[in-house]
């Protein structure tokens, strides 16, 4: 593996210098010392600072013997706080790797030292869990290999060549960058990639009505994900291959084990090979019993081990993963010779998947799972925007067809799926342990980027109590409209898939919007362990949970709670910033908004220059309520001056004199989205004037094209159109009833 021995070639004097192996009490402690430190990439042609250890992205590869005892020595070399989580792993829970939760967060110039028994085996990784460093480097892969002497040993598998794989995405954008704009539903990544779903495409695609009836039902278009990516990388590259093996050349018959984890922050892959079948071995690092496919989907955090084949001399077969947005790919070749390249996951059928999501959307923001019962991946709503399963046309499965959304009924293309996955060993609970079942909702709102548990995000929540001894059962159901990895830490969970006493373990289960799924586990290790979904911005929002054991001892790393969980919950309490300021030849408007799960403070402002002299700002500070947050009460605050030509006392539309030329009031208020996203606002001001308002912002016209407007009871009106330039900048142009006709530069962050 040429790349491996570069990065071993580079890494030597590195390794020799400051890995040592010793041997206590016939205990193997297997050490290593990870630098994390500040970097420069240039992924995309643009310098861009990123977070390598030990001069690498990935960071090393880890691997283990059950048995070894880990002790990792990591070395803070960055100007802020950070972490290593153990992704995957049974351990003392002060080793865990969670900031403010299991430990305090790793300072600045310091070492901290990560000691455990490496108690298990199979494929897993680590990467930190400090804000999101994880976006801009910091993931590996871990691996723990079994004694060869292990009962559970497979000849076949366990002794294959074996190539670590880490999936991960690079973006030039700064993470807190993207993060904030995803609360801020930008819809510059669609853009970039082509997929934002505007009146004049959807007309152009015969969807008008389908757009029409999605903004009816207020949702904001949507891809399949959320964030663009410049590049896609396999082990750090785009592009890279593995020619020998151990020396020798791989050649026809070769078979090939891919220990992959997906370290990507938000990006599930879709996993496809040009050399034939895919065998899966394992899945989150525990075996399963090999099943044969064309290919499979990896949610982010998951990791699967696969068996692939070299089929034919002289050629390099394409391993290709494939963003599930089908926007961005990374391939590795395997062989010598001729490059056989696997064909491109073609381009999803937004208009077919905004169409399925109408059906499936009540009124009321609520999913309508229309009677079926989903789980375990089995059913794909998905599946209508996939033209290799249902053609380039219309789908031609009737509504009755109960496999209308099953892949694998549809063609044969043979595409994994959870119901797939088959312990090689029993892995039933302890039998006369108490039962405790608890019930999940996954819950969002993707037009203000709130994720959350049963609309709770983790500063809203208490700690779930459980008893060591206990077999946990946890029954979650997704009520969102994206699919989620959620992932429990230190305990693997038996997945209930209809395969009895061999049900898969695994400490990820990907859930899609509608689908239901149950897992299990038994309460074994005392400590406060995370559960959340593992997509980074979503669990930056607030998507998780703390279980905790009752009367568990203190844990030493955490010396004061309070603090420790201060600063946690500080995570999803982050308000996010927005403004824009429009540079027009009648006049300036702008606003600046900062928002957070429940508040919202927002101000605009109004400077005319010609005919029309004055001032005007309208500050709100509201709370979004209910799931939803389609209502905000606010508080208001108006100022406002303006000297026009005329002196006559005007009446708003409900007699009262209108005071929308001098006024300096405080007001009450409320906001409501209604269908088609148009805000109706209510407000009564101090002085018992009442005024009314309806607007709405940001109609995609076309790709680049936003309209918008505002009409009120103070017979105001403004009606505006801008075309997105880039990320911070538009032209515009307005006809507002006071400041006439406009055109401008608009700027934007
Ligand atoms: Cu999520």
């Amino acid at each position: 593996m040429d790349f491996q021995k570069n990065i071993y070639k580079k890494l030597l004097p590195i390794v020799l210098l400051l890995s040592t192996t010793q041997i206590i009490y016939a205990q193997k402690i297997v050490r290593y010392d990870l630098y994390v430190k500040d970097t420069i990439v240039n992924f995309s042609g643009k310098g861009k600072r990123a977070i390598a250890v030990n001069g690498q992205i990935p960071m090393p590869t880890l691997t283990f013997t059950e048995g070894d005892t880990a002790e990792i020595h990591v070395h803070n070399l960055l100007k802020e706080e950070t972490s290593l989580h153990w992704h995957g792993l049974f351990l003392p829970n002060k080793e865990d790797g969670v900031p403010n939760l299991t430990q305090m967060p790793i300072k600045p110039n310091t070492t901290h030292i990560y000691r455990f028994p490496i108690i298990q085996n199979g494929t897993h990784w680590y990467h930190s869990h400090s804000g999101l460093q994880e976006q801009i480097g910091m993931y590996g892969n871990f691996v723990m290999l079994k004694k060869v002497n292990d009962k559970n040993f497979r000849k076949g598998i366990d002794d294959l060549p074996t190539v670590p794989i880490v999936l991960s995405e690079w973006t030039d954008y700064k993470p807190e960058n993207i993060h904030r704009m995803l609360h801020n539903a930008t819809d510059w990544f669609a853009i970039k990639k082509n997929a934002t779903q505007s009146y004049a495409e959807a007309i152009k695609a015969g969807h008008f009505k389908t757009k029409l009836k999605n903004e009816w039902k207020r949702m904001l278009a949507m891809d399949v994900s959320d964030v663009y990516y410049d590049k896609i990388l396999i082990n750090g590259k785009q592009i890279s291959e593995i020619k020998n093996f151990g020396g020798e050349q791989l050649k026809a018959g070769d078979k090939v084990r891919l220990r992959i984890s997906n370290g990507g922050a938000s990006s599930y892959f879709w996993l496809t090979y040009a050399g034939g079948k895919i065998t899966v071995v394992a899945s989150d690092g525990n075996d399963v019993e090999p099943v044969e496919v064309d290919r499979l989907i990896i949610a982010v955090s998951e990791t699967y081990d696969i068996i692939v084949t070299i089929p034919a001399e002289n050629t390099a077969f394409e391993f290709l993963a494939t963003t599930e947005d089908r926007t961005n790919s990374a391939s590795l070749y395997l062989g010598n010779g001729i490059k056989q390249l696997k064909s491109p996951q073609p381009r999803l059928k937004y208009f077919e998947g905004m169409k399925m999501m109408n059906d499936m959307m009540k009124m009321n923001g609520e999913l309508d799972d229309m009677g079926m019962f989903m789980s375990l991946n089995q059913m794909d709503m998905n599946v209508v925007m996939y033209p290799e399963i249902t053609g380039n046309s219309k789908p031609k499965q009737s509504d009755n067809d109960p496999n209308r959304y099953n892949a694998n009924a549809l063609t044969d293309i043979v595409t994994l799926n959870y119901s797939m996955l088959k312990s090689t060993t029993k892995t039933e609970l302890p039998k006369d342990a108490p039962v405790k079942e608890l019930r999940f909702e996954l819950t969002g709102n993707m037009n203000r980027y709130v994720w959350s548990l049963d609309n709770k995000v983790v500063s809203e929540t208490d700690k779930i109590l459980i008893k060591k001894g206990e077999n946990i059962r946890i029954v979650i159901y997704n009520g969102s409209m994206m699919r989620h990895p959620m992932h429990l830490h230190g305990h693997d969970f038996r997945l209930l898939n209809g395969q009895g006493k061999n049900a898969p373990l695994k400490n990820i289960v990907d859930i899609m919007p509608m689908e239901t799924d149950t897992l299990e586990f038994n309460a074994n290790v005392e400590g406060d362990w995370f559960f959340h979904c593992h997509i980074l911005y979503h669990m930056m929002s607030g998507m998780g949970k703390v279980f905790t054991y009752e009367n568990q001892a203190p844990n030493p790393l955490i010396p004061n709670p309070k603090l420790a969980q201060r600063q946690l919950f500080a995570d999803d309490r982050k308000p996010h910033f927005m403004a824009e300021n429009d540079f027009a030849t009648n006049g300036n408007d702008g606003m600046f908004m900062l928002q957070n799960t429940r508040w919202s403070i927002g101000s605009e402002w109004r400077l005319g220059y010609h005919d029309i002299h004055g001032y005007e700002t309208e500050t709100h500070i509201g709370r979004y309520i209910g799931k939803m947050q389609w209502l905000m009460p606010f508080i208001g605050f108006d100022w406002r001056y303006r000297k026009l030509g005329h002196n006559e006392i005007e009446q708003n539309l409900f007699g009262q004199t209108n005071t929308k030329d001098n006024r300096t009031q405080v007001s009450l208020g409320v906001n409501y989205t209604l269908p088609m996203l148009i805000i109706a606002q209510a407000e009564v001001y101090q002085d018992g004037n009442i005024r009314f308002q309806l607007m709405r912002e940001d109609i995609p016209i076309t790709k680049r094209l936003r309209a918008g407007f505002m009409v009120n009871t103070d017979k105001e009106f403004m009606f505006d159109l801008r075309y997105i330039v880039n990320k911070n900048m538009g032209v515009r142009t307005h006809y507002d009833s006071d400041m006439g006709f406009g055109i401008g530069l608009t700027l934007n962050y």
